[in-house]
């Protein structure tokens, strides 16, 4: 198989190549879902874990304390440690619509997040609404192709359809959020949330996967850790686990 940074030659969109430049450059494959709801307990984690992480996964709209600043600030972490930021907003509406939620409003998210991702139940109009703004900041999108929760609805045709849709959008969609490899383009790039160490599942529908399983058998390229490392007694410990976990099953991999 490929090694990231081959297939980094392959992606066509600038943010998949740089991902995936940037984790055989750092040797991780691991994104962190830092979901806490202040900014300093954010800027924290991610000055603390930066060095460990690929990704830092943001839920930008459950901070209590959101200020344009913080951006600013995120942006100099990343740029410090070499992390991409993706706010996983979920856009779900019509290509006009999403333009202005992507460009606009308080988080004016196309100004700092790297990547962002899109539910592809609208139909393609929401990439092209989404490409407007994005592609010319040289930005990248992950389609919701698949979900980690038990009972979701995005799977088969509807997957097939979202893995099309990428496909034929290779400019601005950077791959997927998925629980394995879903296109056979090397440029395109599986992300998948639902990760501990140890499988099971929370009270509301998680389900969770190893990094082992992920990468190793599913091959998957990222893994998105939140709680499994965000409620460890030792948060930097715990990601230096998922870290080595999460390449140790790519190197057997490639
Ligand atoms: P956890 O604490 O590792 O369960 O957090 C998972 C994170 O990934 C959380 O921020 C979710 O919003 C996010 N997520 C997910 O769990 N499953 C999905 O299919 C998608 C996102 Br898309």
């Amino acid at each position: 198989m490929l090694t990231y940074s081959q297939r980094a030659e392959q992606a066509i969109n600038p943010m998949g190549q740089r991902l995936l430049q940037l984790m055989d450059e750092k040797q991780t494959n691991l994104g962190l879902a830092a979901d806490v709801t202040s900014a300093s307990d954010l800027l924290e984690l991610a000055d603390t874990l930066g060095p460990e992480i690929c990704i830092l996964k943001t839920h930008i709209d459950i901070l209590e304390d959101f200020t344009p600043e913080l951006t600013f600030e995120l942006t100099e972490l990343a740029e410090k440690h070499h992390f991409l930021i993706f706010e996983d907003r979920k856009f779900a509406d019509i290509g006009t619509t999403v333009v202005s939620q992507y460009r606009e409003g308080i988080y004016r998210i196309s100004d700092w997040a790297h990547i962002t991702n899109a539910h592809t139940v609208p139909g393609p109009g929401i990439i092209e609404g989404l490409k407007q703004v994005g592609l010319p900041k040289k930005r990248g999108l992950l389609l919701l192709a698949e979900m980690s929760p038990k009972g979701t609805l995005a799977k088969g045709a509807y997957t097939q359809r979202s893995v099309e849709m990428a496909e034929e959008h290779a400019d601005f969609v950077m791959g997927f959020i998925a629980l394995r490899k879903l296109s056979e383009n090397p440029g395109l790039i599986s992300v998948t949330p639902g990760v501990k160490l140890t499988p099971g599942g929370d009270a509301l529908g998680q389900n969770y996967l190893t990094p082992e399983h992920v990468i190793g058998n599913l091959k998957s390229d990222v893994i998105l850790v939140g709680r499994g490392i965000c409620n460890a007694a030792d948060p930097l410990l715990e990601a230096k686990r998922y870290r080595e976990a999460g390449w140790l099953a790519y190197k057997n991999r490639v």
